[in-house]
């Protein structure tokens, strides 16, 4: 227990919301793998789907095991309430459906995950909804765009794949000095709320892909997004039961708890081998440019240091010789795997431009800052010596 008798972090992940005395002394939760709830009579369904008695329904709005699953989540990411999904699209989509209709105008920043930008840049536009790219390490760039009708700003930190690192406290603060109709999305995968909080620095809404660190392992898709419960509660009743149906599956909710339990000892382990390697690439001759929010070079260093518990486990660099050099490296590498997807054991290697960012034109890349060279790295659990054995065998191949 730390002094304000709250447990811990690491314990919470383990431990949240779950009492063993209502299951029959399991100790770990069971899986209701049910889609559908009986009701004892017509007038207590009746009740629920009025929502004047509290209970489940049915699957694809809420099951026992997905609502272990959000309240741990909720603890974790410091926010009322929490809603689990089957993707971190799904999340995200469920999200902005609820909160925006057409004639509003969602604000995001101009470098975001491929198919975020995708839905922003030719999904929910084609519905009446306006989306302005800016740049939102630029404070004075999203005060030029807020407007009266703006009722979302949306970004990442950092930011896939280009590192780039918004200050969540300083628009949040000077967004809803404008009006507190906006609701601040923070998308936090990249960091997990072991490294970052962004509820507690004055955002609306945390989102994930819960694919990613949350699960851990690799063997899932899904997401979340974490907030108000009356946000949440809305979400949950628009997005997800009516806009999207992306409900979680009872397995797949297990399965990030699974993975939960060993979140912040994972998040170590990463942010200490990432750190290491983005020191190590910097040194390196065939290397032009390492970005990550560790090093001293990265621009945004010191905001890292105050908004970051530590840097993370994502690293981007590019090669000198450039995007041919960058496809021989990749293709060059024996342990580390070619794969999109990120926050895996293993350690990951992607090439932006023609994979999770081939969404874009190349026009917009690069417009939205992200190079054609780019490689990115998600740097897994294996011994830092073996990883970078392998980095150094590929720079080295011809
Ligand atoms: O629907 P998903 O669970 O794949 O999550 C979408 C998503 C949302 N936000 C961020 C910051 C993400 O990175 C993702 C998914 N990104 C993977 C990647 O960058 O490798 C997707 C592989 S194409």
């Amino acid at each position: 227990m730390n002094n304000n008798n709250k447990q811990a972090f690491a314990t919470r992940a383990i431990h949240s919301g779950y009492d063993a005395r209502d299951h029959q002394g399991a100790l770990v939760q069971p899986v209701y793998m049910t889609s559908t709830f009986e009701f004892e009579a017509v007038a207590q369904g009746a009740a629920r789907f009025a929502g004047e008695e509290a209970g489940h329904v049915y699957s694809r709005i809420s099951n026992p095991t997905q609502e272990l699953l959000e309240t741990r989540l909720a603890d974790l990411e410091e926010g009322e309430a929490a809603l689990a999904t089957a993707s971190g699209m799904g999340a995200i989509t469920a999200t902005l459906w609820t909160l925006v209709s057409a004639g509003e105008h969602i604000i995001a920043d101009k470098t975001l995950y491929g198919c975020t930008f995708a839905y922003l840049q030719h999904g929910i536009s084609r519905f009446g909804v306006e989306v302005s790219f800016v740049d939102c390490t630029d404070l004075n760039a999203i005060k030029a765009v807020l407007q009266p009708n703006t009722r979302a700003i949306y970004f990442e930190t950092p930011v896939n794949p280009t590192m780039r690192l918004m200050d969540i406290a300083a628009i949040s603060a000077l967004v809803h000095d404008y009006s507190r109709e906006i609701s601040v999305i923070v998308d936090n995968t990249y960091c997990t709320p072991a490294l970052q909080q962004p509820l507690t620095l004055g955002a609306d809404l945390v989102v994930h892909s819960a694919t990613k660190y949350l699960g851990g392992h690799g063997d899932l898709v899904a997401g979340a997004v974490v907030g108000r419960q009356e946000m949440i509660d809305q979400i949950r009743l628009i997005g997800l039961k009516d806009m999207t149906g992306a409900a979680i599956a009872p397995m797949t909710a297990f399965l990030i708890m699974r993975g939960l339990k060993t979140l912040q000892l994972r998040m170590e382990r990463h942010c200490q081998s990432a750190a290491t390697l983005a020191e190590w690439l910097q040194q390196q001759p065939m290397i032009e440019s390492v970005y990550y929010p560790g090093l001293n070079s990265h621009p945004q260093h010191q905001l890292a240091a105050t908004q970051m518990a530590k840097p993370g486990g994502m690293i981007a660099f590019e090669l000198k010789q450039g995007l041919d050099a960058g496809i021989r490296f990749m293709d060059s590498l024996q342990m580390i795997k070619r794969a999109v997807s990120l926050g895996d054991a293993e350690t990951l290697c992607q090439h932006p431009a023609s994979m999770t960012h081939s969404t874009y034109t190349p026009e917009e890349r690069a417009e939205h800052g992200i190079s054609e060279g780019l490689i990115r790295l998600s740097v897994g659990l294996e011994d830092i010596a073996d990883i970078q054995a392998d980095i150094q065998q590929a720079l080295e191949a011809d």
